[in-house]
């Protein structure tokens, strides 16, 4: 934390080098709404706010979302008025090929869908923001959902690959940065062995809520598939589009950062473990083709193989990696000989790796906690993740893709005004970019920062519950968009002396 007050003051972009560049981010289902318009089909997320409208806390859904395919000028200009040089944003595959199949002569491609992102990145363009583009926010086509189980199916990689041919085609000569995946791990974790996400999938006997499935092979399957698919694309790309060397592309990656609950070795062991089965779950292949050790060891057979063909495809398929970084936890052995007959019964990614994850030790929570019963403010272990990662995989070229928290415990009861007064959001940004800062004083290669969110959005399973915003989006008084005192901040953070001429 700052050596002395001066320092803590004197942060601002001219901290970080000339070239490093500020954005927001945000995803397609998260934003856009006009869900069902212009020939956009159905994703699984759609499907899911729809069918299962109790798996949302305050049963909502991304219908309208904050209406951003609309009001894509007005955004634009928020973002300009901060001071921002780019913006990360995801395409909706539904959109641009509404069910999921590509065809023969482009014939499952929707124009409209090809010029609402073109006119979004011609407006960005004009206004000086670079666009970062995410090709998949975990909203899979419903079409290939019910045709073959989505991205259960191998047969996604080439139905993946054929949309973003389409992207790299169309938009290639203008976007510069490309992002395959979003938090390939949330997808499946969320999606196939909790079953709080898209499509709801999981096996606990004792969630009656879990919509069928096998969490102890489903996931596994699903993160395979995803990363076949974004090597696929990868090659597909390095092959036919990336003309020049400013032309890059990657893949979004959540990491955690795990503290062990005491210095016993067992939990120092176990929070290498809940690396390894975060971050390293993807990492490892990513670099090496092949899974950690010790998710190998103990998932055994469950967990699929990579043939030689694909090891080669997947060995440092990116240019750069997209870090979000959101919080901590504390992990703590659980005895492999504890007799826990009941959960072995069913084996389930969620139990798989041995780790007992807590927020609290003794009664003090890992950090300040936030609306997000998940998101305790842990700052130190942003640096921490980084140096992991430059030392552990081949120090890679890294944007910070997503950081960000959402609003206070209790935060609903508040005025317009005072939820505007997000003092604790500042203080969230200013830490984190200060632990960012000190690992890339320790030579971490980092290039970017995208804090999570220009706008109060769909948090998914929280609906608009949480509020992650820079900017407050009033759902009362027709969306109409508020800037808190963050974006305030990022503003001012953000401006460049004038240069005398
Ligand atoms: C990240 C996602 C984002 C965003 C954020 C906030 O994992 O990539 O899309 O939603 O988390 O989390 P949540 O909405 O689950 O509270």
């Amino acid at each position: 934390y700052p050596a002395s007050l001066e320092d803590a003051l004197s942060l601002n972009r001219s901290s970080f080098p000339d070239d490093f560049i500020f954005g927001t981010a945000s995803a397609a289902y998260q934003f856009e709404g006009a869900a069902f318009d212009y020939g956009r089909k159905p994703s699984v997320w759609d499907n899911f706010t729809h069918k299962y409208p109790e798996k949302i806390n305050d049963r909502s859904n991304g219908d309208v979302a904050v209406d951003e395919y609309h009001r894509y000028v007005e955004d634009v200009q928020i973002m300009k008025h901060m001071n921002l040089d780019a913006y990360r944003f995801s395409m909706s595959w539904s959109r641009i090929v509404p069910n999921g199949h590509v065809g023969i002569n482009e014939e499952g491609v929707n124009q409209e869908g090809i010029q609402h992102y073109m006119d979004l990145i011609d407006e960005l363009i004009a206004q000086n923001i670079e666009p970062y583009v995410t090709l998949f926010h975990w909203d899979t086509p419903q079409a290939l959902q019910e045709e073959y189980g989505g991205f259960l199916s191998h047969r996604i990689v080439d139905d993946y690959r054929d949309y973003a041919n389409i992207c790299f085609k169309y938009f290639g000569d203008k976007v510069k940065n490309w992002i395959t995946l979003n938090e390939p791990y949330t997808y499946s974790r969320e999606g196939y062995a909790v079953g709080d996400f898209a499509p709801g999938r999981c096996s606990d006997w004792q969630d009656s809520s879990c919509l069928g499935g096998d969490s102890g092979t489903e996931p596994y399957i699903v993160t395979h598939n995803l990363l076949l698919a974004h090597a696929a694309a990868v090659e597909l790309y390095k092959k036919i589009y990336q003309t020049s060397d400013d032309r890059k592309i990657g893949i979004t990656l959540i990491s955690t950062w795990f503290e062990p609950y005491s210095d016993s070795p067992a939990d120092i062991n176990a929070a290498q473990r809940a690396i390894d089965f975060t971050l390293g779950w993807y990492m490892q292949p990513l670099t090496t083709g092949r899974y950690p050790e010790s998710m190998r060891t103990l998932v055994g057979k469950r967990l699929p193989e990579f043939t030689a063909d694909e090891t080669t495809l997947l060995a440092k398929s990116y240019d750069f990696i997209g870090l979000n970084y959101y919080t901590a936890n504390y992990a703590a052995d659980i005895p492999r000989e504890d007799p826990k007959p009941e959960s072995k019964l069913q084996p389930s990614y969620l139990t798989d790796s041995n780790v007992n994850y807590l927020t609290q030790r003794n009664g003090v929570p890992i950090g300040i906690p936030t609306a997000s019963q998940w998101l305790y403010v842990y700052p130190k272990g942003f640096k921490n993740i980084l140096l992991y990662l430059k030392e552990k995989y081949e120090d890679p070229l890294i944007y910070i893709t997503e950081n960000g928290r959402s609003n206070d415990v209790n935060d609903e009861t508040k005025t317009l005004e005072e939820a505007r007064m997000d003092i604790f959001r500042i203080d969230y940004h200013y830490r984190h970019l200060y632990y960012l800062l000190s690992a890339m004083s320790e030579k971490v290669n980092v290039k970017g920062y995208f804090a999570w969110s220009l706008l109060d959005n769909f948090e998914w399973n929280t609906g608009y519950t949480s509020r992650f915003g820079l900017n407050y989006v009033d759902r009362d008084d027709g969306l109409k968009r508020y800037d808190k005192l963050s974006a305030k901040w990022f503003r001012k953070f953000l401006e460049r002396p004038l240069k005398l001429q």
